[in-house]
């Protein structure tokens, strides 16, 4: 079994086709976007209080979302989640429809779990590892904070592991891990998983 995930492409389509037809080159078992595939315009501040239309609030939706299921899944970022609160559902194309009913929080594949990240809390005091407290111990995938990085837990802190781009981070199955993809958007960048024995490889286009 193996995986190829990606994660805040922020609307950059470019990148994204770039890193699809990079995937699409290599037979996994699934595709899968951490969340933030597109990006609202709109920030939180400035948004009020009622239903805004879709084009008002980000670009290129519908062409985003008709690549949800068949291309790649999708789990919910706060984009997503920012987008579907504020936007006026008349004027949703049929694959945003779609994406709205059936977008997940989080993923669970084995051991797995894929999940944006923006429901963690994450602390400030290390400006330079940042790392979200996860509810639990476990083997997580995710985005959000922009920085391609593997955490693994030692008992009493995190350890930053050693990454090469292109070279296998072999990971301990019962471990306790953060796999933070990093930003498609800022630096085309992938990492394709691989099950038994559990590795995972940062690419980029
Ligand atoms: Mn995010």
């Amino acid at each position: 079994m193996s995986f190829a995930v990606f994660s805040d492409v922020h609307g950059h389509r470019d990148k994204l086709y770039k890193i699809l037809s990079q995937i699409q080159k290599q037979s996994f078992t699934k595709v899968i976007c951490t969340g933030d595939l597109i990006d609202v315009k709109i920030s939180k501040k400035n948004l009020h209080n009622r239903q805004y239309p879709s084009s008002e609030l980000a670009d290129h939706t519908e062409e985003l979302f008709s690549l949800v299921s068949h291309v790649f899944e999708l789990v919910k970022g706060n984009q997503e989640q920012r987008f579907f609160e504020y936007v006026d559902d008349s004027s949703l194309g049929i694959h945003s429809h779609k994406v709205a009913c059936q977008c997940m929080e989080q993923l669970t594949l084995e051991e797995l779990t894929f999940i944006h990240g923006h429901r963690f809390e994450w602390p400030e005091h290390n400006p330079v590892v940042r790392y979200p407290k996860t509810p639990q111990h476990g083997i997580y995938i995710h985005g959000h904070h922009h920085r391609p990085q593997v955490l693994k837990w030692t008992g009493s802190n995190y350890q930053l592991m050693p990454l090469s781009l292109n070279k296998p981070c072999r990971l301990q199955q019962d471990k306790h891990y953060l796999v933070n993809v990093g930003p498609t958007f800022l630096l085309g960048i992938w990492v394709e998983i691989q099950l038994d024995p559990l590795s995972i490889i940062y690419r980029s286009v």
